[in-house]
């Protein structure tokens, strides 16, 4: 495809001049492995006449996962979500559970769906993870637990976490969903708290389709979330649990097992294309791209822009210029859970606790990225937005 070039203002579409893009650039576009290697396993599924139901690839999935991440059991499932229920039920929480305000929806509804009330706790805007000072402000006698979100695959505070777990008789999870393969303190996550949730969604850096995990180094958490994900079944005809369906199929153990052998591939395009986007900002007044700790690993699966103060134009403005150039950028996690209906209805006066949520909800832009994207494309979006924020090219 020919690039565009964008130069000065007039060359951008806000002004009346082609979108920069004919197709449009998504945030979240699948990273797609060997096509004929998928196909392969896919012609294995239907010859066997085995698709679904803990089959051979499914299996073989959850094994290579579980050693990739240095755990003892991963729990594959039909989605993060429903691993997220799972999980939560598995671990005997009720009452209250604090989470964050600043993640995906489903991190509140995973607890609210099952009756039990998400408190959101505040960030630390640095990290953009749980600040554990705002955590022990809301522990209340109905609290059982913590989630803590691993956000943008940024490990959050475990230590602290755990401590306060610790100190309150509290039982502590992760939604690792952004955070498969990243570490904290060198140590893969995974094996974190009594558990960790993964999402394994087409728009996550490795992805089944659909599809997500419980991975945890308990034997017993292990079993009973197994039980739960295939309706208590303990063998033929013997219910032994109350429990859903949350199996994986065939199909998405044979994407996953796909794009495991070309993850390494993908992350190296990730940690490229987050460099040239934050060379490309180095110098722009008011925008800053976030940073990974270069001691961790991270898929880098998110390129998270801050739009502050200094800046010539508005969050919102930019994102709009992107749009007209067919750039679909995203303002995840907008406007943070505790805004959203269900959650506004039940805590009016959140924002009064959930300051710095607030605020960092109105600076965030995500940016395409991943395999789909190059290097021309990449520079384009820069240049859009460098001079939307009056930084010329
Ligand atoms: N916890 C956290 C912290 C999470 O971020 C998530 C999911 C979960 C839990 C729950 O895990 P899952 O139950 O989903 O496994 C998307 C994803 O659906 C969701 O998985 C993800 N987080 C969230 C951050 O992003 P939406 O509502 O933004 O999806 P949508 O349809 O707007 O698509 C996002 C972008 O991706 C668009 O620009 C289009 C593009 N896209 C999407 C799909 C599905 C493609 O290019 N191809 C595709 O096949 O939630």
């Amino acid at each position: 495809m020919a690039h565009k070039i964008i130069r000065n203002k007039a060359d951008l579409a806000i002004n009346g001049a082609p979108p920069a893009f004919e197709q449009p650039l998504h945030v979240g576009r699948p990273n797609i492995g060997d096509r004929d290697a998928f196909l392969q396993r896919v012609n294995q599924i239907l010859d066997s006449q085995w698709l679904t139901n803990n089959g051979p690839m499914v299996q073989e999935f959850e094994q290579r996962i579980a050693t990739h991440l240095g755990v003892k059991h991963c729990v594959a499932m039909c989605n993060g979500t429903i691993a997220l229920e799972i999980a939560i039920r598995a671990l005997g929480l009720g009452g209250e559970v604090i989470v964050p305000s600043w993640t995906f929806v489903a991190t509140a509804h995973a607890l609210y769906w099952q009756g039990i009330t998400p408190v959101f706790a505040d960030i630390d805007p640095t990290t953009h993870n749980l600040d554990p000072e705002a955590v022990r402000r809301m522990i209340t006698p109905r609290t059982t637990g913590i989630i803590g979100v691993h956000l943008w695959g940024r490990a959050a505070p475990i230590d602290e976490l755990q401590a306060i777990a610790d100190e309150h008789g509290l039982k502590l999870m992760f939604d690792a969903a952004h955070a498969f393969g990243s570490t904290y303190k060198g140590q893969t996550i995974g094996r974190f708290g009594a558990c960790e949730v993964l999402s394994f969604h087409a728009t996550k850096s490795f992805n089944t389709f659909e599809g997500g995990a419980v991975v945890t180094n308990n034997d017993e958490l292990a079993e009973a979330v197994r039980l739960m994900r295939n309706f208590g079944f303990h063998g033929y005809d013997n219910v032994i649990h109350p429990g859903t369906n949350g199996k994986m199929i065939e199909l998405c153990a044979a994407m996953g097992l796909t794009n495991l052998d070309a993850l390494d591939d993908v992350i190296a395009i990730n940690m490229r294309n987050h460099a040239a986007y934050a060379e490309a900002f180095a110098d722009t007044p008011g925008i800053s791209v976030l940073k990974y700790d270069p001691t961790e690993r991270n898929s880098h699966h998110y390129v998270v822009l801050e739009i502050g103060e200094g800046c010539v134009s508005t969050r919102d403005q930019i994102i709009s210029s992107l749009q007209a150039e067919n750039i679909l950028a995203r303002k995840y996690f907008w406007p943070g859970c505790h805004r959203m209906k269900p959650y506004r209805d039940l805590f009016p006066h959140a924002d009064l606790v959930l300051g710095e949520t607030s605020a960092l909800a109105a600076r965030i832009i995500v940016l395409p990225t991943g395999a789909a994207l190059d290097s021309d494309q990449v520079s384009i979006i820069s240049a859009v937005i460098r001079i939307v924020a009056g930084a010329g090219t």
